[in-house]
C-alpha cells in the first residue's frame, strides 16, 4: 500500500545466477508489499557482465516505484529483498542472483557513504539505460542535466571519446573494439579545439594509490562522487576501468 505524500523512484534490477528473471517477480512483489508502488516495469533484457569477476550473461531491468519511505529506509529494503533471494557478497561486482541498485529518488541528490544518488555509474551503463530508456525516457538527470532518452543516445556515438588526465602514458584500447569505436585522447586536446563532432564521453583522471586513498578512502574503481561524466582510476587499474566503461557503455 502506498498513501500521503510519495516520491517517484526508479530502481535498476540484475543479476546472473540462479532463476533470475523469477527473482525479478518475487522482488517487485516484495516492493510492492512494502510501503511502494510499483508504476511499471521494462521488459528484460541480456547483458554482457562488467568486471572482470561479473560471472556469466546479465539479467537486467529497471521499474518506476511510488513510495512513503525515505531513500535510507528504501536502499534498506531493497537490500533486504536482496538477501532474501540468496545474494552472497563474495566479491566487488561479482556474481548475484538479484541486484537492486537505487538509480533515483525523485530529484534528489544525495551522498553519503552507504547511499549516492543519483547512482553513479547509470551514465555509462547500456545495461541500466536500455530498460530505463523504455519506462523512463524524458526522467531528467538532476545532476548531470540530460534525460534518460538523452543518455541513452550518448552511447551510439562512434567513436566513445575517453579523455584521460593526470598521466603522461596514455593507456591502449583493448584489442577487441573495432577500429573507429573508441578514441582515448590526453586532456591537454581539450585546450586546442576539439573538432565540433568530437565530443568527449568521459573523462577519466588518473591518481596515484596514495592520491585516491586520500581523496576517496575507496578503490578507484568506484566512482565516489558526481564531477559530470567524470571517473577516477589509480594508475594501477587504469585500464581495467576504461575496460569496464568501454563493456558497459558498448554492451559487448
Ligand atoms: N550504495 C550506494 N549508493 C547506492 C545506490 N544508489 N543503490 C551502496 C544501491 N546501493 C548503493 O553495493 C555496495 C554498496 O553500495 C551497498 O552497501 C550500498 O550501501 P552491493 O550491491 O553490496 O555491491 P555491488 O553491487 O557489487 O557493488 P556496486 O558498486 O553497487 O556495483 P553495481 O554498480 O551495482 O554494479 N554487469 C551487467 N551486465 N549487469 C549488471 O547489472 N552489475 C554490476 C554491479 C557489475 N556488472 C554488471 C552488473
Ligand atoms: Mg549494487
Amino acid at each position: 500500500m502506498c498513501t500521503d505524500s510519495t516520491t517517484k523512484c526508479l530502481i535498476a534490477l540484475g543479476g546472473n545466477t540462479g532463476p533470475v528473471e523469477q527473482n525479478f517477480v518475487l522482488a517487485l512483489d516484495k516492493i510492492a508489499d512494502s510501503d511502494c508502488r510499483v508504476v511499471t516495469r521494462s521488459r528484460c533484457y541480456q547483458s554482457v557482465p562488467m568486471g572482470a569477476d561479473a560471472g556469466k550473461t546479465f539479467v537486467n531491468a529497471a521499474a518506476v516505484v511510488e513510495t512513503n519511505l525515505s531513500p535510507r529506509k528504501l536502499l534498506e529494503l531493497l537490500q533486504r529483498i536482496e538477501n532474501d533471494c540468496g545474494r552472497v557478497r563474495f566479491v566487488h561486482w561479482g556474481p548475484r542472483t538479484l541486484d537492486l541498485d537505487l538509480l533515483f529518488y525523485g530529484q534528489k541528490i544525495l551522498h553519503s557513504e552507504r547511499l549516492t544518488v543519483p547512482h553513479p555509474g547509470l551514465w555509462y551503463r547500456r545495461f541500466v539505460l536500455e530498460p530505463l530508456a523504455e519506462i523512463a525516457p524524458n526522467w531528467k538527470h538532476p545532476v548531470l542535466g540530460q534525460t534518460v532518452k538523452q543518455l541513452y543516445e550518448r552511447l551510439v556515438e562512434r567513436p566513445l571519446v575517453v579523455e584521460v588526465s593526470g598521466t603522461e602514458a596514455l593507456p591502449t584500447i583493448p584489442d577487441r573494439y573495432p577500429v573507429g569505436t573508441v578514441q582515448i585522447l590526453p586532456a591537454v586536446i581539450e585546450q586546442r579545439e576539439l573538432p565540433a563532432a568530437q565530443n568527449v564521453f568521459c573523462r577519466l583522471q588518473v591518481k596515484s594509490q596514495n592520491e585516491t586513498a586520500a581523496s576517496q578512502n575507496k578503490p578507484a574503481s568506484v566512482v565516489s562522487e558526481f564531477r559530470g561524466f567524470e571517473m577516477v582510476a589509480e594508475s594501477d587499474n587504469v585500464g581495467e576501468v576504461i575496460d569496464a566503461i568501454l563493456v558497459a557503455a558498448l554492451g559487448y
